[in-house]
């Protein structure tokens, strides 16, 4: 059986995605043969678990069930699927199609060179002006924070779409547990505060970010202090 992918591990954060989830598991298992994927789901109300569970019978799937944990969070989510990978490599991607899954093979075999592969968005579609400024003044910060502290930075800082190397988010998991912002969900900034200053960094650009199909973003103000708080912190 081809298994090009399996030393690969997808993670999937997810609250309330039931109308996407499915399809994304789909894509990518049919894309990526040998490809495993936990979906690291933070409680959700919906059908989500069902989709998981259904889409597990023919995909090398795995729902991580987080409702009962204490700290809940895209980033708590993250750091407790990555000590569960069993690849050397992690890609982190949303469940709501934002993220083009056709990129995940470029970025894996980059993987393969880089120490960390981020996926840059080069253009924004359907986004409200306020999203925009929020996002581009936010980033602007961070980026500026990092750069004058000697720290890797990239031309998306916020991206939520990345690669790893097992072995750096694990031990970062380990011994830095609580300098993440566990309730937060730029994990990315989180990773590039506390990485080696020598880590290699490779960008995969794409631009084909839609509007989400089904169910609502999360984004709210109080957003804005965990980006602050990523990039200030420790
Ligand atoms: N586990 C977990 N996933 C989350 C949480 N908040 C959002 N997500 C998931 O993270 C991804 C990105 O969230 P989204 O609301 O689309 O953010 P946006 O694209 O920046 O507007 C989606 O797959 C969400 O289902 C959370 O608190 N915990
Ligand atoms: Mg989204």
């Amino acid at each position: 059986m081809n298994k090009a992918y399996g030393n690969l591990t997808i993670i999937i954060p997810t609250l309330n995605e039931q109308g996407n989830i499915g399809r994304v598991i789909r894509v990518l298992g049919k894309m990526y043969p040998g490809v495993r994927i936990i979906v690291a789901d933070d409680g959700s109300v919906d059908n989500t678990k069902k989709e998981v569970i259904a889409a597990s019978k023919r995909f090398n799937v795995q729902f991580f069930d987080r409702m009962h944990m204490q700290v809940h969070g895209l980033t708590a989510s993250v750091i407790d699927a990555a000590l569960r990978v069993r690849t050397d490599y992690i890609i982190v991607m949303d469940g709501d199609m934002q993220h083009p899954p056709e990129l995940v093979g470029s970025m894996y075999r980059k993987l393969l060179e880089y120490d960390i592969v981020i996926g840059v968005r080069v253009e924004v579609k359907d986004w409200g002006l306020h999203r925009v400024i929020l996002s581009k003044g936010m980033a602007i910060i961070s980026y500026v924070v990092f750069k004058a502290r000697g720290k890797p930075v990239t031309r998306d800082m916020m991206s939520g779409f990345f690669g790893i190397r097992s072995g750096i988010i694990k031990a970062l998991a380990r011994r830095r547990r609580k300098d993440f912002v566990m309730h937060g969900y730029k994990v990315l900034l989180d990773i590039l505060r506390m990485a080696d200053r020598e880590v290699s960094i490779c960008e995969v650009e794409y631009s084909t970010f839609h509007r989400r199909i089904y169910g609502r973003s999360k984004l709210k103000l109080r957003r804005m202090a965990e980006v602050l708080e990523s990039t200030f912190r420790g």
